[in-house]
């Protein structure tokens, strides 16, 4: 007898002298990062966006394509392209960063989608505002948080379902979460959600639902794969573990020459970059730091700490799924001699 779990693969980690096997390349293949030269560029050119699909990407008719809106609500609604374009429209800055990334440089290391440090990238999302829209449908009092289900689907680790992630509802109510039709004015390319993608800033990857069909308000607490087992930060296989959130600080450089990994060189101290103003709540700022480079091999790392106090830390923050490791960025340069 075949099953899903006989044919699916479980979480496991590498063995230690293991390297990146077929099904991560073909993962990776499928799901390519932001080249990090394009940190220069404020708005991520849409192609240059980081890319991250669990199963395949769904063929949506826009002219059939339905949003029900439904569940602890008074008034269920059901809208097409035509009724969500109508709605308030707005425009967020957002960048977005994939909770799994820097997993391959995790030591022992996750297997899984292979990512190193490019899984992020910012775009100009624009849509509705998803709050005026649930205060139309009419939540009711018992209302606790809210499902939002993809049209794709597939298996994950023995599990057959949906692509569906669920927010309290007082993160979905936030102001700038959105319903979003259009990455950087234009339609949303789609492998980036086509025709609609939720928008939750500040948030991890996992939390902006592509190719969005329903939202499902719930009088109780969501169970599903993707909250419940995947996204937590484990510390081994039997741990239950806390739910993966918001995006954890981390600073990114433009590697400057080319890097060259014979030698281990690094500076002992760290010094203090020029942060420019966001250009906008959500989205990354550009900073900047003059080095004065003598000839040699050197070890550059970058590091970002928060208002709140919140720094990077170079020692890698190691749990079993290879979640949100933001350790600090090292470049290996090359200054040669004039
Ligand atoms: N329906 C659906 N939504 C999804 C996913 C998915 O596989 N299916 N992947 C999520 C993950 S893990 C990430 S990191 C982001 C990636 O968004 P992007 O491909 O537009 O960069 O989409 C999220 N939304
Ligand atoms: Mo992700």
């Amino acid at each position: 007898m075949s099953t899903a779990a006989e044919y699916s693969t479980g979480s496991r980690i590498a063995a230690p002298d293991e390297g990146i096997g077929l099904d991560e390349l073909g993962l990776a293949a499928r799901n390519h990062g932001m080249p990090l030269e394009a940190l220069r560029y404020d708005v991520t050119p849409a192609g240059l966006h980081y890319l991250l699909v669990h199963y395949d990407i769904p063929a949506i008719d826009p002219a059939t394509w339905r949003l029900r809106v439904d569940g602890a609500v008074r008034r269920p609604l059901d809208l097409d392209l035509a009724a969500l374009r109508a709605r308030p429209r707005r425009t967020v800055r957002v960048t977005l960063e994939c909770a799994g990334n820097g997993r391959a440089l995790l030591r022992p290391r996750p297997v899984s989608q292979p990512w190193l440090t490019g899984a992020v990238g910012t775009a100009d999302w624009t849509g509705t505002p998803l709050a005026p829209l649930l205060a139309d449908a009419g939540l009711d009092e018992r209302a606790v948080e809210v499902v939002f289900t993809g049209a794709d689907h597939g298996i994950e680790r023995g599990v057959e379902q949906d692509y569906q992630r669920a927010l309290a509802l007082q993160p979905a109510l936030g102001e700038d979460v959105l319903l979003a039709y259009e990455m950087n004015g234009a339609p949303l390319p789609v492998q980036h959600g086509y025709p609609v993608r939720l928008i939750v800033p500040g948030w991890y990857g996992m939390a902006h639902v592509k190719w969005l069909r329903a939202v499902t308000v719930l009088a109780e607490r969501f169970t599903g794969f993707q909250n419940a087992v995947a996204y937590r930060f484990k510390a081994d296989a039997d741990d239950g573990g806390q739910p993966v959130t918001r995006i954890r600080p981390r600073a990114l450089l433009v590697p400057p020459g080319y890097p060259d990994f014979m030698s281990r060189n690094r500076f002992a101290t760290w010094q203090a970059a020029a942060v420019e103003p966001a250009p906008g709540r959500w989205a990354w700022s550009r900073w900047t730091y003059r080095w004065s480079a003598a000839p040699g091999c050197h070890e550059l790392l970058a590091r970002a700490r928060d208002a709140a106090g919140n720094v990077q830390s170079v020692e890698q923050p190691w749990n079993v799924q290879g979640m949100a490791n933001n350790m600090a960025q090292r470049v290996t340069v090359v200054v040669s001699a004039r």
